[in-house]
């Protein structure tokens, strides 16, 4: 029986107060003081504030003088780009151990695709809930989180309870939670149209919604009109788009039976590690981020990363971080592995801007060999070859470490690497 699509979850994050809230983290005797980041004098302008500076009025893209005006007492700071970019990265990292499909749209703001990851919107909460818990955890800041079936609504819905909020949008609370919003939320309406719209009386996106079929596009031409009138009844397409950086390579596979013996559960490991890394060095690439999906005998998917500290093409590199992520980051709680998929991202040619990456001796060795079972698999096909010694580290022995689950001609041996 063919299944019914899976419904589209789209998470939309902005971190709050984003370089004043790094600031307090520095240091916190600026907690709970109006703060703003920017230069004072009469050039100057504001790039963000606390939101007790908000509250006096202050806000970004304003002229300093008025912010020294509206808020005398306030504590100013002139801002570290390259923390604030450190921690983006950082927050980056966290996201990107969530989904694959990540799509930074500036320095303090994502969107995430979980379709397929979560089942439903209700389970997409449940993992922005995880994403800002880790967040916090890590870096002590928080962040806005929507959820939604589209990244309009998403994006909308990041932004209804700031600080920290969290906020679902499903297509049946279009009418409560957008319609009584003003047009200005709509992607496309920029000052000048809302102000033509605001002349005949549309100030608000329900006002949209009842206009009478026609009046809109005499306002603003079919094509916008038509545009609005989608993304006012909740309706968006777009793709979330992770940039070239964030294409992936993965392999996952489903079991008939429930994996549970740690054993069987290390070789499935190794065998997806290995057939990344392969096709890694097939492609002529390196990776950054080592990704880990786990679905649970009773449906339950999780996803981890963990961007490494040089990318590799290397399959111990991306076991050992596949290994460490189920080691530390997935509670199975007595369930079964359904299905189990290592995946890579972050994927440059190899050389740009890691001078190092071929200086490690071991790593050297490792890759020859690797290209050489490469070419004898290629020659040969798949059983001349198997990974067992290659692969087998210290902390799985006595495990049945022969690295294919589905072959067991593949378990022949090569020659160790130490
Ligand atoms: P925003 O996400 O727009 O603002 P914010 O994170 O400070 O506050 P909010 O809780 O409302 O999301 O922008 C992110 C950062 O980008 C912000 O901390 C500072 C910088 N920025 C500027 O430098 N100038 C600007 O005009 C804006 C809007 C942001
Ligand atoms: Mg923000």
């Amino acid at each position: 029986m063919p299944r019914a699509p899976l419904p589209r979850v789209v998470v939309h994050l902005d971190m709050d107060a984003f370089y004043a809230s790094v600031e307090v983290r520095e240091d916190p005797s600026l907690r709970g003081r109006p703060l703003i980041i920017g230069h004072r004098g009469r050039r100057g302008v504001v790039s963000t504030c606390s939101y007790e500076a908000r509250r006096f009025g202050v806000r970004s893209a304003m002229p300093s003088v008025t912010a020294e005006r509206l808020c005398p007492d306030a504590v100013w700071l002139p801002g570290r780009m390259s923390l604030y970019v450190d921690v983006s990265r950082r927050i980056r990292e966290v996201l990107d151990g969530f989904s694959p499909l990540v799509e930074p749209l500036s320095i303090d703001e994502a969107f995430l695709d979980l379709t397929g990851i979560a089942h439903d919107l209700a389970d997409g909460r449940r993992i922005a809930a995880e994403i800002k818990r880790e967040i916090r955890d890590r870096e002590r800041l928080t962040g806005s989180a929507g959820v939604a079936p589209n990244k309009f609504l998403a994006k909308v819905a990041s932004d209804l309870e700031k600080p920290d909020g969290l906020v679902v949008i499903p297509l049946e609370e279009v009418p409560t939670r957008l319609w009584p919003l003003p047009v200005e939320r709509l992607w496309g309406v920029g000052p000048k149209t809302a102000e033509r719209l605001r002349e005949q009386g549309l100030v608000r996106i329900v006002d949209l919604v009842n206009a009478p079929s026609g009046r809109l596009a005499r306002i603003l031409g079919e094509g916008s009109a038509e545009h609005l009138l989608a993304l006012a009844q909740g309706r968006d397409d777009r793709a979330v788009q992770p940039g070239r950086e964030a294409k992936s390579i993965s392999e996952e596979r489903t079991y008939g039976e429930d994996l549970t013996r740690p054993a069987d559960i290390d070789k499935a490991l190794l065998a997806r590690a290995d057939g990344v890394a392969r096709e890694l060095r097939h492609e002529g690439l390196v990776a950054r981020t080592v990704h880990l999906k786990v679905r649970t005998g009773d449906f339950e998917t999780v996803t981890r990363a963990k961007t490494l500290s040089e990318p590799t093409d290397l399959a111990e590199v991306v076991l050992e971080a596949a290994r460490e992520l189920f080691r530390e980051r997935i509670a199975l709680k007595g369930r079964g592995i359904r299905l189990l998929g290592v995946g890579v991202s972050g994927l440059e040619a190899p050389g740009v801007g890691q001078p190092s990456l071929f200086s490690d001796e071991r790593q050297e060795k490792l890759r020859a060999l690797a290209r050489t079972a490469d070419e004898i698999r290629e020659k040969f096909g798949k059983a001349a070859l198997a990974r067992a010694r290659l692969l087998a580290t210290p902390n799985t022995t006595g495990t049945d470490a022969d690295g294919s689950e589905d072959d067991a001609a593949e378990a022949s041996s090569l020659p160790s690497v130490d």
